[in-house]
């Protein structure tokens, strides 16, 4: 797979010249690395400190679709000055691509669970009319028992919403997601 990385932006986006995919959840749940396991090279910067992605950042996969990696939400030590500018840049971001979004995928951590503020985000995502898909992330880490108490709390607030569990440590979860960004 052909990918290119763009530019990080705050605003004024790159021109919607392709559909664009969007993955959003807390920091640390693993939004980089599930970017790096569909692009299949290290493009998006992963690490251990949680808010590493800061920025809107655009990825151009095989000439086709724009991949977007947002700065997560949720981190405890983030200041309220912090969490002003991510939510003003994100409504900014979701206002303005709304038409351009095919697909928002939600992660989720497969042993955390769903928090407070991933319902939030769907009710963003309703608000804005962007379909999305939720993604359980790390399913490595999880135990059997975890894992379908997790499945059950989000089949509680996505209906009958996709799913899909992902380890970007296993490379499990590709097939399902590439399907549904390029359908
Ligand atoms: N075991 C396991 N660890 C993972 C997996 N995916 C990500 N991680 C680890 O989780 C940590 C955070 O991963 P990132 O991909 O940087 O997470 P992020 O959501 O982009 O984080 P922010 O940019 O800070 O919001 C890193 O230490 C990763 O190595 C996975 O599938 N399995
Ligand atoms: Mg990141």
């Amino acid at each position: 797979m052909k990918v290119k990385f763009l530019g990080s932006y705050t605003r004024d986006f790159p021109p919607p010249d392709y559909p664009e995919v969007v993955f959003v959840g807390r920091s640390n749940v693993g939004k980089s690395s599930l970017i790096n396991m569909i692009a299949g090279s290290n493009v998006a910067r992963v690490s251990k400190e949680p808010g590493r992605t800061r920025k809107v950042n655009y990825f151009l996969l095989d000439n086709k679709v724009y991949l977007v990696d947002v700065p997560g939400y949720g981190y405890a030590k983030v200041s309220k000055k912090e969490r002003e500018e991510w939510k003003e840049m994100m409504e900014n971001y979701f206002q303005e691509r709304k038409e351009n979004i095919k697909m928002a995928f939600l992660l989720i951590d497969s042993v955390v669970g769903p928090q407070p503020l991933d319902e939030q985000m769907v009710e963003w995502f309703e608000y804005y009319g962007i379909p999305f898909t939720i993604v359980l992330t790390k399913s490595d880490k999880a135990s059997q028992k975890e894992l379908s108490e997790t499945l059950k709390k989000v089949k509680k607030f996505v209906g009958e919403g996709a799913i899909v569990i992902s380890s970007a440590k296993e490379k499990k979860g590709k097939k399902e997601i590439l399907a549904r960004i390029f359908d």
